[in-house]
């Protein structure tokens, strides 16, 4: 009984995502879905972003409570739109379905969602994304592939930031490596400080590429 409840909350939501990427294809706008742990630098990578992309951009902002992030895009003269869940630890289709019409894109611009920090649910609920992406901070740990393969298997890109920090809280680079490649996903990892600014070029520059692609619909 409870599992067909779960089931139904899954369908529903990917019919939404659905009408979510209808939307998206009409209008020419290309959604990219942040995830990744509560501090992990979802919101630094965002204003990165928003600095090295060329184009127009827009953010989507989640979070359970607070406008925090929100006012942070907002002070840097992007169009945001803050959904607070009030408690539910991931967003729905649906939510970004009304963002987007308060949003309203310009045709070709880039849409960036950041999730409810959590490393387990959002990986469950597609948003009609075109991309995926997954913020994973070496401050957690080296362990997080191997105690969060399904989050990690879900992304299109994931990016370790917080490299700065590595040998500080004693980061072994083999052991994460080595969690990526028992799940084939090693080609898929960037690394990054987003305090020192090294890596940051190299992201933005794989990144324009790989929207090109999407656009391309490669
Ligand atoms: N040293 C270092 N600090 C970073 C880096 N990236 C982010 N931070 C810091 O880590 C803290 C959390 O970063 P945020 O970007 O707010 O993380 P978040 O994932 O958006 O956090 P929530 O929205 O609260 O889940 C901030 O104090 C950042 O300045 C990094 O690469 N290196
Ligand atoms: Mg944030
Ligand atoms: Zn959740």
């Amino acid at each position: 009984m409870q599992i067909k409840v779960i089931r139904d909350i899954l369908e529903k939501n990917d019919k939404s995502a659905e009408h979510v990427r209808r939307l998206c294809r009409e209008r020419g706008i290309t959604l990219i879905n942040v995830l990744g742990s509560p501090g992990a630098g979802k919101t630094s990578f965002i204003q990165s972003m928003l600095e090295h992309l060329p184009g127009k951009k827009y953010v989507i902002e989640g979070d359970i409570a607070s406008t925090i992030d929100a006012e942070k895009i907002a002070r840097m003269g992007v169009n945001v739109v803050q959904i607070n869940t009030g408690g539910a630890c991931h967003l729905i289709a649906d939510t970004i379905y009304d963002a987007l019409q308060q949003l309203t894109p310009e045709a070709g611009a880039i849409v960036f969602i950041e999730n409810i920090g959590n490393l387990v649910c959002p990986s469950s609920f597609d948003l009609g994304e075109s991309l995926r992406v997954l913020v994973s901070s070496a401050a957690e740990g080296d362990d997080k592939p191997h105690k969060y393969p399904t989050t990690f298997q879900t992304v299109d890109l994931i990016i370790l930031s917080k490299c700065d920090v590595k040998d500080v809280i004693g980061f072994n680079d083999g052991y994460y490596r080595q969690g990526l490649r028992m799940l084939d996903l090693e080609d898929k990892l960037l690394e990054v400080s987003f305090r020192t600014g090294a890596g940051e070029q190299e992201l933005a520059d794989y990144l324009t590429t790989k929207l090109a692609y999407i656009k391309k619909g490669l």
